[in-house]
């Protein structure tokens, strides 16, 4: 076993995961993946359960009844990951707009002391590659916009390329974490920092998915603009505490 958990939710990713996976697999620093599949009608899991056979104790696989979203995928995937003995646990894409090389210095920056440290695209000017303009403007001044209402200095609020160190997942309590979309990035970065760990961020690129679909939907927007003003409601009037053991 890894002392590194790289956890990839995946919905209907069949053009990327198996490459993903390899390429983790072929990295110079060792990693474990566990994938976390809502049922994808493409046929996901069964390219994944083929690779577990070649990959045994390094790959493993959650299957869960349908698109149940992105936050409740990771918490799943945290709760796992606590049960067993990682110290590291990575938030990738499937689609490669991750650049899995990255996840060495996300690694890096935790074992130098950082409790949680984030790939951000936005620290050396905008990092982001094939993007519409739209995009790219809506993500920046999103993240603008999540530094004002909550006064994180974290730039890359949004940002789901992370490593978690073992302590801030078992010091947050993963069963009241509320959002699932954009909004849960934000919420657990805004809950760790409130809890008093230490964030780093890590400069990285970002690239559009070349394979496959979006599944980024309006709701998810709305969810993060009103999810951020929750937040900072809740953490005024004190409601973010550890979780109870
Ligand atoms: N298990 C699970 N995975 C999901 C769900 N929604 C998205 N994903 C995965 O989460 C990762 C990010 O989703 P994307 O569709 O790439 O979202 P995005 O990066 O905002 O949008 P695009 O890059 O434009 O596609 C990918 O690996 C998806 O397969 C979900 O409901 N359940
Ligand atoms: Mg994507």
């Amino acid at each position: 076993m890894s002392e590194n958990l790289v956890i990839i939710p995946t919905y209907n990713e069949k053009e990327n995961i198996e490459r993903i996976i390899r390429y983790v697999f072929q990295m110079p620093m060792s990693f474990d993946i566990l994938i976390i599949e809502d049922n994808s009608p493409d046929g996901t899991a069964d390219i994944v359960k083929k690779l577990m056979q070649e990959f045994p104790e390094r790959l493993f696989i959650e299957e869960r009844k349908g698109k149940l979203g992105l936050g409740t995928a990771y918490i799943h995937g945290f709760k796992w990951a606590l049960a067993r003995d990682y110290k590291y646990v990575f938030e990738m894409d499937a689609d490669f707009s991750h650049n899995p090389d990255d996840l060495m210095k996300l690694h890096d920056a935790c074992a130098d002391g950082a409790d949680l440290s984030v790939g951000s695209r936005y620290i050396t000017g905008v990092n982001v590659v094939n993007w519409p303009m739209g995009r790219v403007l809506m993500s920046y001044y999103a993240s603008a916009y999540v530094r004002f209402v909550t006064r994180m200095k974290t730039r890359d609020t949004t940002a789901g390329f992370v490593c978690y160190t073992r302590k801030v997942l078992e010091t947050i309590d993963l069963d009241k974490v509320k959002f699932i979309g954009y909004a849960f990035q934000i919420e657990m970065k805004y809950t760790a920092w409130k809890l008093g760990f230490n964030i780093k961020e890590v400069p990285i690129i970002f690239t559009d998915r070349a394979e496959g679909t979006s599944k980024m939907s309006k709701g998810i927007f709305k969810e993060a603009i009103f999810g951020v003003i929750n937040l900072r409601w809740r953490g005024m009037i004190g409601k973010i505490k550890p979780k109870k053991i």
